[in-house]
């Protein structure tokens, strides 16, 4: 089954949109396998983000996402990985259809709640960022065969 990486930055947190962010994908019928709450240390959101090295918002996006707890979390499902960048939608809040997660709650691109898994790729590549396997737990769900 797909899985992809999701993480409610610090303002989700701060906002107090953690329920609300989770039961949309609850109810969507996707699966939470792993969760951790944590102060991302300096080293572990480079690697992260190392792709916007270089870039003018590289430095403090690296400070806003250090700046306080978030939730890392693994989602799996069919589809999971487009899916839920659907369900949060465009990197610009502003841009973000109403529905989504940015759309609803957003206004800023440095403050825009949450985020997700762009490829299958850079799922696995984060995934294996901010957890161990061992962290990860698939498990049966009776609900499964009312989703699936
Ligand atoms: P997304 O999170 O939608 O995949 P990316 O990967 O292009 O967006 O950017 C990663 C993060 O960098 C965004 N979520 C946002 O917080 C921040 N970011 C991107 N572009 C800008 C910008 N122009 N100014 C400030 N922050 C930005």
């Amino acid at each position: 089954m797909e899985r992809t990486f999701l993480a409610i930055k610090p303002d989700g947190v701060q906002r107090k949109l953690i329920g609300e962010i989770i039961a949309r994908f609850e109810k969507k019928g996707y699966k939470l396998v792993a969760m951790k709450y944590i102060v991302p240390t300096r080293d572990l959101a480079a690697k992260h983000y190392e792709e916007h090295k270089g870039k003018g918002f590289y430095e403090g996006l690296l400070d806003f996402i250090t700046s306080g707890p978030i939730v890392a979390m693994v989602w799996q499902g069919k589809g999971v990985i487009a899916t839920a960048r659907k369900m949060i939608g465009q990197t610009k809040p502003l841009e973000s259809e109403c529905g989504s997660i940015r759309g609803d709650y957003g206004i800023e691109v440095g403050r825009n709640i949450i985020h997700g898994s762009d490829s299958l790729d850079s799922a696995e590549r984060e995934i294996g960022i901010w957890f161990k396997e061992e962290e990860i737990f698939d498990y049966e769900s009776s609900l499964d065969v009312w989703v699936y």
